[in-house]
């Protein structure tokens, strides 16, 4: 008998919760950074486990939209809840609910759907401080479970799925055994870059960035890929090319290392900036850089 449960994963930025996916899949499909609102689309990854299928969605996080990439990485969070038959919500150890959370909480949890509250960055968090916190957020929100865990160290994970088990359901699988996520092998790449863009860049520049591959040709023993950086002024693509090209050549030789070992092959990276003024509010670019979401 095969089982199977479509899983998202909820949370505001920066809770943690593409570094459990990751986790949960002992895979890196999502990209981490330490800046709010890193992830924009949603991202399936696919645990099978013998009979069992775990398909979970990573999500954007709960924020208020403020431009058009927002409302459509909203619109992907809308999305994934009604294909999901479970929530999981990740909140922060010891961090009161903000306002973006307390709304979710209280329609997830009023959906009839289970929800299991996931407690994450445990490791360092005070005891008495987490008891606390979690009293406090069950005495206004009924939960399926409740699980502190850390998704950096894995401590308390395998909790999670514990809690699974019971609720999937008797169902064929939607996916092959081996398959791991929906994410194209150009997004991957892209997604590579961003995350080396967004780390390396410090807070210089701000979301307005985003990678297109133009490019992405596999040759014999070597994938030779063309991106771009899209950025929204002349003063941050100065920053993102740096002294000399120094910055540029960073995240490339960053980007490229990632890849090699992810795709098992040398990688010949050709990277350029661009400026496309407030192409977080443009259709056109938005929908040509995969940010496009349908109506359901
Ligand atoms: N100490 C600690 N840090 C963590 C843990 N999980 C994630 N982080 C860090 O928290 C930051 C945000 O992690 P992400 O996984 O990108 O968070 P996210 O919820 O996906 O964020 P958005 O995509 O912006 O919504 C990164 O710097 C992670 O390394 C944890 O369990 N403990
Ligand atoms: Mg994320």
């Amino acid at each position: 008998m095969t089982r199977t449960a479509f899983i998202m994963i909820a949370g505001k930025p920066n809770v943690g919760k593409s570094t459990l996916l990751n986790t949960l899949l002992g895979e890196k499909v999502a990209i981490v950074s330490r800046k709010p609102q890193t992830t924009r689309n949603r991202i399936t990854g696919v645990l099978t486990k013998g009979e069992d299928q775990y398909v979970f969605t990573d999500t954007p996080g709960l924020h208020k939209p403020k431009t058009l990439l927002g409302e459509y990485m909203m619109k992907s969070v809308g999305n994934a809840a009604k294909d999901s038959d479970i929530i999981l919500f990740v909140a922060e150890a010891c961090k009161p609910l903000n306002a973006a959370e307390k709304n979710a909480l209280g329609r997830y949890t009023r959906s009839g759907m289970p929800v299991l509250l996931v407690i994450n960055k445990t490791d360092g968090a005070n005891k008495a401080m987490l008891a606390e916190q979690i009293k406090e957020i069950t005495s206004e929100y009924e939960f399926h479970a409740v699980i502190p865990v850390s998704a950096l160290t894995g401590d308390g994970v395998d909790g999670i799925m514990k809690e699974l088990d019971p609720l999937l359901s008797e169902s064929v699988h939607f996916f092959p055994d081996d398959y791991i996520t929906d994410q194209p092998e150009r997004r991957i790449f892209a997604e590579i870059i961003r995350e080396k863009a967004l780390r390396l860049l410090d807070d210089e520049i701000p979301h307005g960035i985003a990678v297109s591959v133009e490019d992405f040709k596999e040759e014999k023993n070597m994938l030779s890929v063309r991106a771009e950086i899209y950025c929204e002024r002349e003063s941050h693509k100065r920053i993102i090319i740096g002294k000399g090209g120094s910055m540029l050549k960073k995240i490339g030789t960053y980007a490229r290392e990632d890849a090699e070992a992810l795709f098992g092959t040398k990688v010949f990276l050709d990277l350029w900036v661009k400026v496309k003024e407030n192409w977080r509010d443009r259709p056109s670019l938005l929908s040509g850089l995969g940010y496009k979401e349908e109506d359901e």
